[in-house]
């Protein structure tokens, strides 16, 4: 089948309905409303196929960091697929563009991180990560030491290995997860979950959470920590700053390996190249994905500290993916940090479109359906509530205000997620003060219309 002229939006739809599966979505009620269908896009704006224009605040799906339309990497495409369009890394082989790459990143990380290992997504490297922390530590003669602690609310993929370091329930409802080994500890939600503690105690607080499960564990049990910088998938939950310090400090102390999980905050969103320079920890392990392409190709990844990697050197590791360095998708990535680099993006990011989102969408918070409105670089979010003043939950279903202002968001044109009841944003990092302005004019008029809806509906009543 041949789709050259764009037919009609309602025949599109209704090939989706029947053929397509979307991940994440309850796939008949979508079949019924019919999918949005995103034809085009340029800089930080999105085009459908009735031709109205988004402002895409997600960028992508948390992605497509140099923004779109960029011909240098679609040109950086066809070159290599000329060239070398397929081969793999497996038995005693490479090619330029996957050990260019592991060489570009080795640089570019902090510290002694100066190892890849490619996978085709943030989940797969994740995966990477389950099996390399824990052939490390056998091969150091404690092959105990296998399970992995990470956070409830914590995203880190949807295979089976990524889905169970995730601490999302509804997913661990489905299908037989966690796997074994893989325990959660809470997360440092101080807004919704801080009680009556300072933020600052609560950050402690919630790092001790991880000293206790090690000592209830036993240390000489315990491989890992993994979790993200910021919290993305959970809501842009970003936590207070006496957390990461403790965590640090921990996990110094009892010798257990760090994962930071960079895929969002990867590559320039905190306004550094990655998110632990930002918080200033030293991770033995970091995720990546979605911004070392700028989605452009799928691709992702692993970056290995000396001490790792040198281990695991002195065995087969038996584990990759076909697609482990794909020369197409890693040329691609090369050409998008290049673009990252000499464009100064991060640069900008820290220095200008961060301070200037700060500031902006810190005003929201005057809004009386806002109960909290932060960011950190160009990650943002607000929590939605019926009671500002003693930061209550709605009485109703947790999400139900959030879709509802999700609606009214894509209906001004401004695509803004949400995670239960928080809204998020997550613009491309080359978007320009002025178009934050206009995030924040949609995003104002949204609340609005919103928080009108949730009165009529006799949905401002808190638990
Ligand atoms: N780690 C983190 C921190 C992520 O955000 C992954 C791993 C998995 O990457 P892949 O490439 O396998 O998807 C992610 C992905 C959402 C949403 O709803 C977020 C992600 C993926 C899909 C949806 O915000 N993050």
């Amino acid at each position: 089948m041949s789709l050259t002229n764009t037919p009609p939006t309602a025949e599109l739809q209704a090939l989706d309905a029947a053929h397509h599966m979307h991940p994440f979505t309850a796939n008949g009620a979508l079949g019924a409303k019919g999918a949005r269908i995103i034809t085009r896009a340029e800089g930080v704006r999105l085009t459908d196929s009735e031709g109205v224009e988004l402002i895409d605040g997600m960028a992508g799906l948390w992605c497509v960091n140099i923004g779109y339309g960029r011909a240098e990497l679609a040109e950086a495409a066809a070159r290599q697929m000329r060239e070398l369009p397929f081969y793999n890394t497996f038995f005693q082989t490479s090619h330029v563009p996957a050990l260019t790459l592991a060489a570009k990143l080795a640089e570019l990380a902090p510290g002694d991180l100066n190892h890849v290992f490619f996978a085709g997504s943030g989940s797969e490297a994740n995966d990477t990560n389950i099996r390399m922390v824990r052939q490390y530590w056998a091969l150091k003669g404690q092959p105990q030491r296998r399970t992995i602690i990470a956070r409830r609310n914590g995203y880190h993929g949807s295979t089976m290995g990524g889905g169970s370091l995730g601490g999302m329930a509804a997913m661990h409802a489905q299908g037989g997860m966690p796997i074994p080994d893989i325990v959660h500890i809470d997360q440092p939600y101080w807004w919704g979950e801080g009680g009556d503690m300072t933020p600052e105690d609560f950050g402690l607080d919630r790092a001790h959470q991880l000293e206790a499960k090690i000592l209830e564990l036993g240390p000489e049990n315990v491989a890992a920590f993994i979790a993200e910088p910021v919290q993305g998938a959970g809501g842009v939950i970003i936590p207070p700053d006496s957390y990461w310090p403790e965590v640090q400090r921990i996990v110094d102390e009892y010798g257990i390996l760090l994962i930071a999980d960079e895929v969002i905050t990867g590559f320039g969103r905190l306004g550094h190249w990655f998110g632990s320079q930002s918080y200033g920890i030293r991770p033995d392990i970091m995720t990546i994905a979605k911004g070392l392409s700028s989605g452009y190709q799928p691709i992702g990844g692993s970056i290995v500290c000396d001490a790792i990697a040198n281990t695991i050197a002195q065995d087969e590791f038996n584990h990759g993916y076909t697609y482990s360095g794909h020369p197409v998708a890693a040329a691609v990535a090369l050409e998008n940090l290049r673009i990252l680099d000499e464009d100064a993006i991060i640069t900008r990011v820290h220095d200008a479109t961060a301070p200037h989102l700060a500031q902006a969408w810190a005003r929201l918070a005057d809004h009386p359906l806002v109960g909290e409105a932060v960011s950190r670089g160009l990650m943002a979010s607000l929590a939605l509530t019926p009671d500002k003043t003693r930061r209550a939950h709605f009485a109703a279903e947790p999400g139900t205000a959030g879709y509802i202002c999700r609606e009214y968001s894509f209906g001004n044109n401004l695509i803004m997620r949400h995670v239960g009841d928080r809204m998020i944003i997550a613009p491309p990092l080359v978007i320009s003060h002025s178009d934050i302005d206009e995030i924040i004019l949609r995003a104002t008029r949204t609340l609005d219309q919103t928080l009108a809806h949730l009165h009529r509906e006799g949905l401002m009543s808190a638990q």
